[in-house]
């Protein structure tokens, strides 16, 4: 018997960066996101909170629309929150979240290992579709936001498990 509360997950992850569409999601009338919304991005913090994980996250952060920081101010908090995070995981967005792609861009860059969640049979850009060989990426193809949590653990795994290997960005 073991009390190493890893056996379960034995992946270690301490810092989580979720990104996502956010500015497009706010509905100009109510200045929120919807609930649905909502939702999928609590349910994917909640997935790495269970696992003992801190999680960064605009959306909450920013209280889902109600609490918007300034440009300067969010885009300096997204950067270092990513910088320091074991794990980027994001939704790039159909249509494309503009914010969400630079911090794809800042991840790639930073070598950080990155979960991207892509809709089947929508437009993606080639920069994100094409990052498989230049990054350590995995890709997870949903057409219902439910289907992601069948995928999500083992690319988790598997892009921790690369973590350090060479990349040809960075
Ligand atoms: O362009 P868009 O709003 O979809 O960009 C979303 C991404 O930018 C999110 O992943 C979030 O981390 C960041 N962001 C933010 O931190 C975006 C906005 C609004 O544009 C914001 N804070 N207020």
């Amino acid at each position: 018997m073991t009390s190493d509360s890893t056996a379960t997950h034995p992946t270690a992850l301490r810092e989580v960066f979720v990104g996502g569409p956010f500015l497009q999601l706010v509905d100009p009338k109510t200045g929120l996101m919807s609930d649905s919304d909502r939702l999928k991005f609590h349910r994917l913090i909640e997935h790495f909170e269970q696992r003992g994980a801190t999680v960064y996250n605009a959306h909450r952060r920013e209280a889902w629309g109600a609490e918007f920081l300034t440009a300067p101010e969010a885009t300096k908090r997204d950067y270092l929150e990513i910088s320091r995070s074991d794990l980027f995981i994001a939704f790039p967005g159909v249509p494309a979240s503009a914010g969400t792609h630079v911090e794809i861009g800042w991840a790639s860059a930073l070598r950080k290992p990155m979960v991207l969640m892509l809709e089947k049979e929508q437009k993606h850009t080639f920069l994100v579709t094409g990052l498989e060989n230049q990054a350590n990426v995995e890709f997870i193809w949903f057409a219902d936001p439910t289907e992601i949590y069948a995928h999500l653990d083992t690319a988790v795994e598997r892009v921790l498990a690369r973590s350090g290997e060479r990349t040809t960005i960075g």
